[in-house]
């Protein structure tokens, strides 16, 4: 078997209408570290696909006097269409109507029943229709459905059922002697606690009431649920039944499956029993990360918020779109996403960072040395320091790659970008073009591997960008975009530079706000953005005079809760703030506090604090805070953090 395969899978997206930001998100990172892994010379299999059967795309397919395949046949070439715009590598497409994929299902579900694995029993439930899952009554949240809010039907019918119970103590043995098949830790525990720990309920397998969906093999009234039919999509893909073929041979178990934080129970308890039962090994293992939200709420099409991702990769490029993703976006907490989040890092990284670095670069070379590459003479410490830099990027990327955190690995090429923009400050080539040709030489060499490099590595990230880069480079020597080349080289001289266009364009982040959110962007209910990054003197200001009086309304529109502080540190260069990791409920977040001058790094951990959890997020010290410790505060002098006389469950509403 090759050791260097690397299989990769999104979830299937449910073909019941169009995606959003937030789906594009599963898709981006999965694709980045795809091209990762290829750059590295794995043989790659890059999964994603569209999840079509049930209830709620049969009705979506009425609402547009459609069959559900004609519905769904129009909605799969629009996630197509979107993946090409966002340049999603993937190596199959796969559908759960595809001929193959329903025999695969249906073959699976046969052998769990020949194995006694599935009984007829009948379901008397409450069913939430576009989660497409059943709910006991203590799981619902005010009467709805705990994932999605909405209503949730009664449901009484004669089913199948697999008898996940028998599986509770190998579900427990495997959890222990697999400690990082799920991560992160933190939805390991979640999921243990909630899903697994008190053993695990047979499930309801299928359905009679509709039939949208994959039949029975056995009992053709019966369709079957479809989580059954969905999650066998990552086996049928590559040959399932056929476990003998080349490709099931050579990529399962998978190597890393990515899904969404409220997708995981269905990944890391019905699939692993699915798995077991049908005598398959496990995935190595699922990564679950958080949701992309405005003002709080996942962006959802049901939520209101589900703009169309397109939009903005029309406007400001796929790899902007991806770079703000993979760089901003979710690993595994939640994040917000404004416009305004969105732009910003757009101007200052893209345009600034990168933009302005090749430009000045490629320029200089141009108007010095008629665009060649000269090759470096002595060279002194400062330009020792910048291809030491250069040279420690490729194994940082790879640390963090290995565990999928292509958040960390962009930053880390960031770095190098802006030490190369330092480097330009320090060394003032537009002085040493009037004074000393020679060392103006050594310079501009030292920048180009620094690009190079950079573009090399971005490959997997923003490769549109990575491409372009190069040609303004003028390196076409393929060898020279290679992984294995992505260290400094001093065999560079003689290539020729082109002008080529500008990389990103600068955009006025206020007129583009007024565009986007007034509404160039559907559904974009982002009117008024946040502040603009600017340091806050939160919980230091007294004021004297009153406020005006509000009424209970006003008053209701702030959220309160009781967050739990798991952590607290420093924020690098700055004399007022403490970056707090603070647990709300099941949502983890980042707050920024002015209170460094009151509290030590970590003394507030462990403690119950009152938090604003409605507040637009802003960034501060180039960190997105989403929310408000409270304090009082007496003059300048004194500040203490608001807690509590008796313990209440963290999450808990303020009011
Ligand atoms: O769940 N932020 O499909 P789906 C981050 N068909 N991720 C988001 C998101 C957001 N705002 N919104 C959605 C399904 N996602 C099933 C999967 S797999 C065998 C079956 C993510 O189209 C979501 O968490 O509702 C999930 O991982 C993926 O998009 C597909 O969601």
């Amino acid at each position: 078997m090759n050791e260097k395969k690397y299989y990769v899978t999104t979830p299937i997206y449910y073909a019941s209408g169009t995606l959003t930001l937030g789906h594009c998100y599963t898709t981006v990172i999965a694709d980045a570290c795809a091209r990762f892994k290829r750059m590295q010379g794995y043989d790659v299999m890059f999964l994603t696909g569209s999840d079509e059967h049930g209830l709620k795309i049969a009705r979506n397919a009425e609402k547009e006097n459609l069959t559900p395949i004609e519905f769904t046949n129009k909605v799969v070439l629009e996630f197509k269409d979107l993946w090409k715009t966002l340049n999603i590598s993937y190596d199959k497409f796969i559908r759960t109507t595809d001929e193959e994929h329903i025999k695969a299902a249906q073959y699976a579900f046969n052998k769990l029943y020949e194995k006694g694995l599935i009984y007829k029993s009948s379901y008397e439930g409450l069913y939430c229709v576009p989660c497409e899952t059943f709910f006991t009554e203590s799981q619902l949240v005010d009467g709805n459905c705990p994932d999605c809010g909405r209503p949730v039907e009664k449901a009484s019918e004669e089913s199948y059922f697999l008898k996940m119970s028998a599986f509770t103590d190998y579900i427990k043995d495997f959890y222990a002697k697999h400690p990082n098949f799920l991560v992160p830790e933190s939805r390991k525990n979640e999921i243990y606690k909630n899903f697994i720990e008190n053993g695990l309920n047979d499930l309801c397998v299928s359905r009679t009431t509709f039939d949208w969906g994959i039949p029975v093999p056995f009992d053709k009234k019966h369709v079957m649920y479809v989580w059954i039919d969905a999650l066998i999509n990552y086996i049928s893909a590559i040959g399932y039944p056929d476990t003998n073929c080349e490709m099931f041979k050579k990529y399962w178990p998978a190597d890393v499956q990515f899904v969404g934080r409220d997708i995981s129970r269905f990944h890391c308890t019905i699939w692993p029993v699915l798995l077991h039962a049908l005598d398959l090994p496990l995935p190595k293992t699922i990564h679950s990360h958080g949701f992309l939200t405005q003002k709080g709420d996942k962006i959802s099409k049901s939520k209101g918020n589900g703009f169309n991702p397109k939009v903005l990769s029309d406007r400001y490029t796929a790899d902007a779109v991806r770079y703000y993703l993979l760089k901003e976006g979710p690993i595994y907490n939640d994040c917000p996403y404004t416009t305004e989040l969105f732009l910003n890092t757009y101007n200052s990284e893209l345009v600034n960072g990168l933009g302005n670095l090749v430009s000045r670069t490629t320029a200089m070379i141009l108007q010095n040395f008629n665009g060649e590459l000269k090759a470096p003479d002595v060279l002194n410490d400062d330009d020792k320091e910048l291809i030491n830099t250069i040279n420690a990027l490729r194994k940082k990327v790879e640390v963090s790659m290995e565990t999928c955190r292509v958040d960390i690995a962009l930053k880390d090429i960031y770095e190098v970008i802006k030490a190369c923009n330092k480097y330009i400050d320090i060394t003032t080539p537009w002085i040493l073009a009037k004074t000393d040709k020679v060392r103006l030489a050594t310079v501009l060499y030292n920048l180009f591997e620094g690009i190079r490099v950079c573009a090399t590595l971005l490959q997997a990230f923003i490769p549109d960008t990575a491409n372009k880069v190069f040609d303004k480079l003028g390196v076409t020597n393929e060898s020279l975009k290679s992984y294995d080349n992505a260290l400094y080289m001093d065999s560079n001289a003689k290539v020729v530079v082109n002008k080529g266009e500008a990389l990103f364009n600068r955009i006025d982040v206020k007129k583009e706000m007024e565009l986007i959110d007034g509404g160039l962007v559907e559904n974009n209910n982002e009117k008024q953005q946040p502040k603009q990054e600017k340091e806050v003197k939160q919980n230091v200001e007294v004021k004297n005079e009153s406020k005006p009086l509000i009424s209970i309304d006003e008053f209701d529109k702030a959220e309160l809760k009781i967050g739990l502080v798991l952590e607290s540190v420093e924020v690098e260069g700055s004399d007022k703030l403490l970056k707090n990791t603070i647990k709300i409920g099941d949502e983890v977040r980042t707050i920024v506090s002015g209170i460094k001058k009151f509290y030590k790094p970590g003394e507030l951990v462990g403690k119950k604090v009152l938090v604003v959890t409605n507040l637009k997020p802003i960034k501060l010290k180039g960190i997105l805070s989403s929310g408000m410790v409270l304090c009082a505060v007496e003059g300048d002098s004194k500040l203490s953090v608001l807690t509590l006389d008796k313990d209440v469950e963290c999450g808990s509403e303020v009011c």
